[in-house]
């Protein structure tokens, strides 16, 4: 088992030592933090300071050094950013501190963007995407957006905010076989399940397979609301997206 000791960079070290309370969640950073690279945990520590030139700078210096834009998204931004979700909820830190993160994150993912959009496969088929009414969380959306374009999907973004109407309007504006909803909030998720029973009135939900994800949601919160999927993560949206598709050309 890794020690904090293991942690090269000092300001992660404090930071899991001064904020991270939960023994599950002192175990899982430490192991996160101490087999990633210290360059990656540079990366982390200045997300977590919400320090947007320092992340953009230590991001080119990594993929100028050839490591894997994956490793660089999820070993460094999305990592620091579970620091910061864990401060936000403990009550350490506010929105507008959570605010400059999220620039910072972005500043970082604006060099990962080009790297995983440009696989130059064959388009495989549209994705709708799109986080549900009145939430305005964006950052996981838009990971899973990146890892759609790099696996050859054309993806329509819809961005935040987004209403029933919006959604039902993009998928048959473009035809398009699978939609995905995010949301962040436990107060939006009902948003997904209203947003089903719209396509359901629309006489619509047998034309498109629905996937969905963020935070809160669970399997079983899927299922219940009759979603065709649910993904933990980027990586498993591409996953469904994929069988999803290879389903509809069947
Ligand atoms: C950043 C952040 C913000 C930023 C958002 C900036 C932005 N542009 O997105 C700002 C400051 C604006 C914000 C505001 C608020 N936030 Co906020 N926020 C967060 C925070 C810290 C991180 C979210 C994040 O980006 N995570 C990193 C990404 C990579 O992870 P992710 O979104 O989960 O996405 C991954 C997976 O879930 C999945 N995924 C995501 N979408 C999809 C979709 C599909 C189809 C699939 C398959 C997969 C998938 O793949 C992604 C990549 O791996 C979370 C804490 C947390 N632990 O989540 C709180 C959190 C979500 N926020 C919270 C709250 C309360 C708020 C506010 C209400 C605060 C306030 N008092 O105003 C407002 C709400 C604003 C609104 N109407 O939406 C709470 C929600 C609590 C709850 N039970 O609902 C959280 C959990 C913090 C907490 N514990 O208190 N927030």
């Amino acid at each position: 088992m890794a020690e904090l000791s293991d942690i090269a960079n000092e300001t992660i070290r404090e930071e899991i030592e001064e904020y991270v309370e939960r023994p599950e969640e002192i175990e899982r950073s430490v192991e996160l933090f101490a087999r990633a690279r210290p360059l990656m945990q540079d990366i982390a520590a200045a997300i977590i300071e919400g320090d947007d030139d320092e992340v953009d700078e230590l991001t080119r210096k990594a993929l100028a050094e050839d490591i894997d834009a994956l490793e660089v998204m999820d070993d460094g931004l999305i990592a620091g950013m579970g620091i910061v979700g864990i401060k936000f909820r403990e009550a350490f830190i506010f929105v507008p501190e959570v605010l400059s993160c999220a620039r910072a994150m972005k500043a970082g993912m604006a060099h990962i963007e080009p790297i995983l959009s440009a696989s130059g496969v064959e388009p495989i088929g549209t994705v709708i995407m799109g986080t549900v009414k009145g939430d305005l969380h964006d950052i996981g959306k838009n990971l899973c957006i990146m890892m759609l374009r790099g696996a050859g999907f054309v993806v329509v973004d819809l961005g935040v905010d987004t209403s029933e109407d919006e959604f039902i309007d993009a998928v048959e504006e473009h035809g398009a076989p699978i939609l995905g909803m995010s949301a962040l909030l436990t107060t939006t998720m009902p948003n997904m399940g209203k947003t089903i029973e719209a396509f359901i009135d629309a006489d619509l939900r047998e034309d498109v397979k629905i996937l969905v994800g963020g935070a809160p949601v669970t399997q079983e919160f899927a299922d219940d609301m009759g979603a065709d999927g649910y993904g933990k993560d980027a990586l498993a949206c591409v996953a469904l997206a994929k069988d999803m598709a290879a389903e509809a050309r069947a």
